[in-house]
């Protein structure tokens, strides 16, 4: 029996979060399943509710993602649910214990029907779309490689991903090791520095990949013009008034010449990308003639500007 915790002063019992499944049981009209799998491990659950929102809420509505939040204490037994032990060798900080997360990922493996060898429950494959395919297991990590917009492509493209959200110093080097047993194992980390655990980072990778998937945006044409989507950045953009405190919106937006305003927003971006982010123009191989000039002009420009 678990301990009872005491009442606080109103007498309204403390609600447990919904862990698992976030997604709703699919109407028929959603039989064709839905598009991608995502499950995510974390001691913080409720700090993933955020996804149940906007965009991504609604794709779980609509039964085009299905979304799983696991608790890792719930496979914990012992009375406290401890998840962590301090570090073999010695050093600051704690290590998160293998077996709870080998318990999760196990039960992750067992529900979808992509199975161990000859550990599920009666060998039999449910869901045809994982057979064949390892789950890809992401394990956010300050050590991991950087993800980015062609990573998140990447990932757009999977069956079932699953985000293993680490706290203190990180998980038992062998449970990681068995883990890329039975998955495609990504140590990912989101940019160099440091957070307190996976579970922001787990977000941010989730957001990036899901608005990705067909069907998941409402205007797929909204994700072609983006910044990064092609390694530049987004054009600066304006609404009405045309005239707001005295500030005026480019003339050339106003002109109705639709070659003229694509070829300013292009130059827009290309000045931007070379002010802000020099790093990913060196990156590029498809430059066409009128970026080039384009790109001498500014740095002309800019030349005579701090001379
Ligand atoms: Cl993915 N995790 C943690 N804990 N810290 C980070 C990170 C991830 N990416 C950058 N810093």
């Amino acid at each position: 029996m678990s301990e009872v915790p005491p009442m606080t002063g109103d007498d309204t019992p403390t609600e447990a979060v919904p862990l698992e499944p976030v997604t709703p049981a699919p109407t028929p009209t959603e039989a064709a399943g839905p598009q991608m799998s995502i499950d995510v491990v974390s001691i913080f659950p409720e700090y993933l509710a955020g996804l149940q929102l906007s965009l991504i809420g609604k794709a779980v509505e609509r039964g085009q993602l299905s979304l799983g939040v696991h608790d890792l204490r719930d496979f914990t037994f012992d009375r406290h649910n401890t998840v962590d032990d301090s570090p073999y060798g010695g050093g600051a900080g704690m290590v998160m214990k293998a077996e709870p997360w080998a318990l999760a990922l196990e039960h992750i493996l067992g529900e979808l029907g992509s199975t161990i060898e000859g550990e599920s429950p009666n060998g039999v494959r449910t869901d045809d779309a994982v057979v064949g395919s390892k789950p890809t297991l992401i394990v956010p990590s300050p050590a991991g490689k950087v993800f980015d917009q062609r990573i998140a492509e990447d990932l757009a493209d999977r069956d079932h991903l699953v985000f293993a959200c680490g706290r203190y110093e990180g998980i038992d080097q062998r449970v990681i090791d068995w883990a890329a047993e039975h998955f495609e194992l990504l140590p990912m980390s989101i940019g160099d520095y440091v957070l307190n655990g996976g579970e922001v980072a787990s977000m941010v990778m989730i957001e990036a990949i899901s608005r990705l998937i067909p069907g998941v945006i409402g205007n797929p044409e909204s994700l072609a013009e983006e910044s990064h989507e092609d390694g530049l950045l987004e054009y600066p953009i304006y609404t009405k008034p045309a005239n707001w405190r005295g500030r005026e919106v480019p003339e050339i937006l106003l002109s109705g010449n639709h070659a003229a305003i694509a070829r300013w927003r292009r130059d827009r971006r290309l000045e931007r990308t070379a002010e802000v982010r020099p790093d990913l123009l060196e990156r590029l191989d498809d430059l066409n003639k009128d970026d080039l000039v384009a790109l001498e002009r500014f740095e002309s420009e800019r030349s005579t500007v701090t001379e």
